[in-house]
């Protein structure tokens, strides 16, 4: 009798035998087991649980082998992966070798579209309903997207399109008026105002029979009569904002409530043209920590499900509290200082300046190009803007901040965080770039901190710096390592860690602590090894490169970011335009997208490590020694 429903279903197509009674007690089944999952693996747990009933109606409406879905971001896929093949392997979620957090085409024939950063999905599931139409075909197309995610400036160039083109796509906008933290901005508002009309079918049938009623008069009369039609169309209609930009908005409907959800989606998908079906639900829905602090509960580490708290008790500072934590001393002294956030305020350790400077504080909602260009604006009348970003994610803003910040040569501070491997949510957000996006930008500025003291060290000098200026730092606990080095920070200048001779290491920010267990493994073996903290990687010190080739015969560069355009291949350049010869072997990630799994095991994989380093190095040095004897 009580058989566990979930066990049942191995594909979406198991789904359309339920009843809607038996579909509320699969809900249940679902929200336990990404309880008891999720408390080990960690991910994106609050906004799993919102979706738990729309998923299961969406499988429920639509074949999605022939019909295609986008997830917007992917986070929330997780129900769409258990229903899909995927709950036998839902326990190696964001491991090494297992399911990834995010929708992932080579995983599944049922993952159409690859996500992970945000406002993608109305322009990707357009381009496959035209392909469509091109082919010829019938099937549904449909994106899912949040009231956070649609702040996002591509969702509106998105949205402007597919008003245009006229063909059938169906937008769910899941609005749960939470972003990671409780959403921002105009569009925000507009929703939150939405949310409280009732459903917008029945209020539009009225509005459109009223108007039918309305006498036929010509001249200035009717001219008037427009305009007052105009008028009353914006106070009668919620949703014409959407209207307007061509889409048929329905809702606001209940996004829990799975048989009122089944109707809606079942006419939905006989209407024509592109629809936005406007979806309310609750992020955190069915376990009470995540629902009364859903921005707690948006990405968790493994914690206990009775009580709700982390298991792993991290008492250490992480680079993001370091930066947060300056970044207040630094704003008190200093009021010229702004902070900026992309939606990301808590995530980058920036929410105690924006408590104790709200005036000062920005959070411009998931738009990073925005936020760049606004940093521009407000660093041409003479304040100092810190953007704070994830690596990741200002890749968006790759033109504004070329076009628009170091064309002009502007002060803006970049603090970009989670800059490397960042681990568990995998190639979407691996910081990995950077380097190579920003070193090659005319004026721009780039540094990478050692560990904790030189962050705050190099935030100092940003701030009495002028010019656009950048600082890469790492996910993870600030590293208190060498704390008897702290040479000044100069403009330019590297820092020697360690004099030596014939062999160079050259180290990026925090990959010195790989480096310097390199060297103490040489040094083991007798060898004398030169070790430099580069911290700057533009421009790189020059004459610290001079010194390198002249003292040593083997160059060692050691980055946490592709070898393509990174730290090592600027190294290169420099020898190759003076004309000097020198051996350099550049050690970072390859030339392809890394996947998910723990830092360390990471690093380890693409040796990374001291040890790896150390052993390359050696292989190196005893080839190069055949050759020469
Ligand atoms: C371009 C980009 N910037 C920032 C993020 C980080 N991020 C992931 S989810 C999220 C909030 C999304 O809010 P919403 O779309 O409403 O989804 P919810 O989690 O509330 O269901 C943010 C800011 C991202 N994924 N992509």
């Amino acid at each position: 009798m009580n058989k566990n429903l979930l066990d049942s279903i191995q594909s979406p197509e198991d789904l359309r035998y339920l009843t809607e009674e038996e579909l509320y007690r699969l809900a249940k089944e679902i929200r336990c087991f990404l309880l008891k999952n999720m408390s080990k693996t960690g991910g994106h747990l609050a906004s799993n649980l919102g979706v738990v009933e729309l998923t299961l109606a969406l499988h429920f409406c639509f074949q999605f082998a022939e019909d295609k879905i986008v997830w917007d971001v992917g986070h929330q896929a997780y129900i769409h992966k258990i229903l899909t093949g995927r709950k036998e392997k839902f326990h190696t979620l964001r491991q090494l070798g297992g399911l990834s957090g995010f929708p992932k085409p080579c995983e599944s024939e049922y993952d159409h579209f690859a996500a992970g950063h945000s406002s993608t999905s109305i322009s990707a599931a357009l381009g496959m309903a035209k392909a469509r139409d091109l082919k010829g075909l019938h099937n549904h197309v449909l994106a899912v997207i949040g009231d956070g995610s649609i702040t996002g400036g591509l969702a509106y160039e998105g949205l402007n399109n597919a008003g245009r083109e006229n063909t059938n796509l169906i937008v769910i906008l899941n609005d749960n008026q939470m972003s990671i933290s409780k959403n921002v901005g105009g569009m925000a508002k507009h929703l939150s105002h939405l949310r409280t009309q009732p459903a917008y079918l029945t209020v539009k049938e009225n509005f459109q029979n009223l108007l039918k009623k309305a006498p036929a008069i010509g001249g200035p009369a009717n001219f008037l009569f427009e305009k007052i039609r105009f008028g009353a169309k914006y106070l009668l209609l919620p949703g014409v904002l959407f209207e307007e930009l061509g889409f048929h908005y329905i809702g606001p409907v209940d996004g829990h409530n799975i048989g009122g959800l089944i109707e809606v989606l079942n006419n939905v998908k006989n209407m024509k043209g592109p629809i936005l079906l406007h979806v309310k639900t609750t992020k955190g829905k069915g376990y009470p920590f995540a629902e009364h602090h859903p921005w707690d509960y948006h990405g968790v580490s493994a914690f206990e499900v009775k009580t709700g708290r982390p298991l792993a008790k991290n008492t250490k500072p992480d680079y993001s509290h370091v930066f947060g934590e300056k970044m207040v001393e630094l704003g008190e002294k200093n009021e010229k200082i702004v902070g900026i956030t992309a939606a990301m305020a808590s995530g980058t350790g920036f929410s105690s300046f924006q408590a104790r400077y709200p005036k000062r504080f920005f959070d411009v909602a998931i738009a990073e190009q925005h936020a760049v260009t606004f940093a521009a604006g407000l660093a041409t009348q003479g304040m100092i803007p810190v953007f704070a970003v994830y690596s990741t994610f200002l890749q968006r803003a790759y033109d504004q901040i070329v076009h628009d910040v170091c064309l002009q040569n502007l002060h803006v501070i970049f603090a970009i965080d989670r800059a490397g491997i960042v681990g568990a949510d995998g190639e979407t957000h691996q910081g990995i770039f950077d380097i190579s996006y920003l070193s090659h930008i005319p004026n721009m500025t780039l540094l990478s901190p050692k560990n904790r003291l030189e962050l705050e060290k190099m935030l100092e000098f940003a701030v009495g710096f002028q010019g656009p200026i950048a600082i890469r730092y790492p996910r993870g606990v600030a590293s208190e390592d060498f704390k008897e080095y702290k040479e000044p920070i100069v403009y330019g200048k590297a820092e020697v860690i360690r004099d030596g001779e014939k062999i160079a290491i050259l180290a990026e920010g925090h990959m010195l602590s790989a480096a310097m267990d390199a060297a103490r493994l040489l040094e083991k073996d007798g060898k004398n090894p030169f070790v430099v903290n580069m911290r700057f990687l533009k421009p790189l010190d020059e004459s610290i490169l001079l010194k390198a080739a002249e003292q040593c015969q083997s160059i060692f560069t050691i980055e946490d970011n592709l070898v393509s355009g990174g730290m090592g291949a600027k190294v290169l350049e420099f020898y190759s335009i003076i004309g000097k010869k020198a051996s350099v072997t550049c050690f970072g990630f390859p030339d392809c997208y890394i996947e998910h799994g723990s830092q360390e095991q990471l690093f380890q994989k693409y040796g990374l490590d001291g040890l790896s380093i150390y052993e390359k190095i050696q292989e190196k040095i005893r080839n190069d020694g055949e050759k020469d004897g």
